[in-house]
């Protein structure tokens, strides 16, 4: 199974905003018409059901949205560049790499709920054209402002297999036939430990009521640090409210059995190990179980603690199943009660009352973060570099060599306060103002 990917998501540059003047021959005094460019487009993860793993990504890594087009003549705005929506498996958590290697990974959110997204990469907003720069006191803007840069990421996804009910216990033990009983998941069965080889989902129906249950490798003593199939597949246990830990009733020492995988459980998240269980002493219908029935539900009570419920199935005959699903079902039930509100809407009841999970208002929507950078910065003993993101743009889609331009520009650096910046930065007269590709003197 594919369960991480490493993708990158490029949003496109907003473009530029044009500088013109409408000179028609029946208006001499013609007017500002530059437009603005339009916004580039984004890059939206979406989380779709019918997806399962994150195989695609294999083939496909680079997710490019469109740019927006440039401000024309006459006001026309540059049409806005084209949005991408990337679709992902339910369960995949959404992780920034760092831009650079001292940095660390950010968490951008985490897609639980069919139809959910995350907006990883936002496109730049288009610049504005002259015509928009018209004011009362400015009808003759000569100003234009450069395209937003949009934003690239690259990104880490990890897919956690999103499940109400674990399955944990030794190989061999009966997990694949368990969850063969109670689905219409087809997971491999055989005679020999470690058969299945990677986590196998199920939906369980029960009456009105349904859960979906994950069904993983065997686990064994040193499971945490590598031994057997290792933990790997750990992780899709963390998302589920309950384990259902499965023990071979026909072989010797269940209590030690269960102890070992609590262990191991413990070993790789204590919150894991703090996950509700119930057991399922498995193979009654094997005549030395049936017949130590009492003796192996003391070890195991021992073992498991008195509040741990115990049943005794057979997945083979299918003896005890209904038992076990109707109290899975109950013990949901109550949890899901018990959830607060918000807790409720993130473990997604959506599998047991029939709501259309689309309509969820209150669906959590996550948005990039914004850089946030400094206005100003010191470059040299008496020159000083313009950052502010507007006062860039502005000037890279201004003519500064234009003396009037340069004068509406120093009224623009005003209104952004870029001006108070420069001065707190310490910016004296006659020192040297770089902004782009542009340099002028501060006055
Ligand atoms: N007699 C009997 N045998 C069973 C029962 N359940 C499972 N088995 C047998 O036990 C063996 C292991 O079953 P699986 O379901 O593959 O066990 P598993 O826990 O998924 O094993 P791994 O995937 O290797 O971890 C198979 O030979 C099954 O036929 C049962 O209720 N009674
Ligand atoms: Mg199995």
């Amino acid at each position: 199974m594919i369960d991480e990917a490493i993708i990158e998501a490029r949003a496109g540059n907003g473009g530029k905003g044009m500088a013109t003047f409408l000179r028609e021959a029946m208006r001499p005094l013609g007017g500002p018409a530059g437009g603005s460019g339009g916004n580039g487009g984004s890059v939206t993860l979406v989380a779709d059901p019918s997806l399962n793993t994150l195989l695609k990504f294999r083939y496909r890594r680079h997710f490019i949205a469109g740019n927006g087009g440039n401000g024309a003549r006459n006001k026309r705005h540059g049409a806005n560049g084209d949005d991408v929506e990337v679709t992902v498996p339910v369960g995949t958590e959404v992780w920034e790499l760092p831009k650079r290697s001292s940095g660390s990974e950010v968490f951008l959110g985490d897609l639980v709920r069919p139809g959910q997204r995350i907006e990883v990469a936002r496109g730049g907003r288009g610049g504005l054209g002259n015509a928009a720069f018209v004011s009362s006191v400015n009808r003759e803007p000569l100003l234009a402002e450069a395209g937003e840069i949009g934003q690239t990421v690259n990104l880490r996804l990890n897919l956690k297999i999103l499940a109400d009910v674990g399955l944990v216990g030794m190989p061999n033990a009966g997990k694949s036939s368990l969850l063969t009983a109670i689905s219409a998941a087809r997971p491999k069965i055989a005679d020999y430990p470690f058969t299945t080889l990677e986590p196998v989902l199920g939906i369980v129906e029960h009456g009105i009521d349904a859960f979906a249950a994950v069904d993983i490798p065997g686990l064994i003593e040193g499971a945490s640090e590598g031994v057997g199939l290792g933990h790997e597949f750990l992780k899709h246990m963390q998302r589920t409210r309950l384990l259902v830990h499965v023990v071979d009733g026909s072989e010797g020492e269940p209590g030690e059995r269960i102890r070992t995988i609590n262990q191991e459980l413990d070993a790789f998240d204590a919150r894991l190990a703090k996950t509700p269980q119930m057991i399922a002493v498995n193979k009654l219908d094997i005549e030395e179980v049936e017949l130590l029935q009492d003796e192996i539900e003391d070890q195991v009570c021992e073992a498991a603690g008195d509040d741990t419920p115990i049943y005794f199935i057979s997945a083979a005959t299918r003896r005890g199943i209904d038992d076990l699903v109707a109290a899975i079902c109950y013990r949901l039930a109550d949890m899901r009660r018990e959830a607060s509100d918000a807790e409720a809407a993130m473990l997604g009841p959506e599998y047991s009352n029939g709501a259309d999970p689309l309509d969820d208002e209150n669906l959590p929507v996550f948005r990039p973060r914004m850089s946030n950078t400094k206005d100003v910065v010191r470059s040299g003993e008496n020159e000083f570099r313009i950052l502010h993101d507007r006062a860039v743009r502005l000037a890279a889609g201004s003519n500064l060599d234009n003396f009037d331009a340069l004068v509406q520009y120093h009224e623009r650096l005003e209104r952004m306060n870029v001006t108070e910046a420069l001065r707190r930065a310490g910016a004296k007269e006659g020192d040297v103002i770089l902004v782009g590709d542009w340099e002028f003197e501060w006055q």
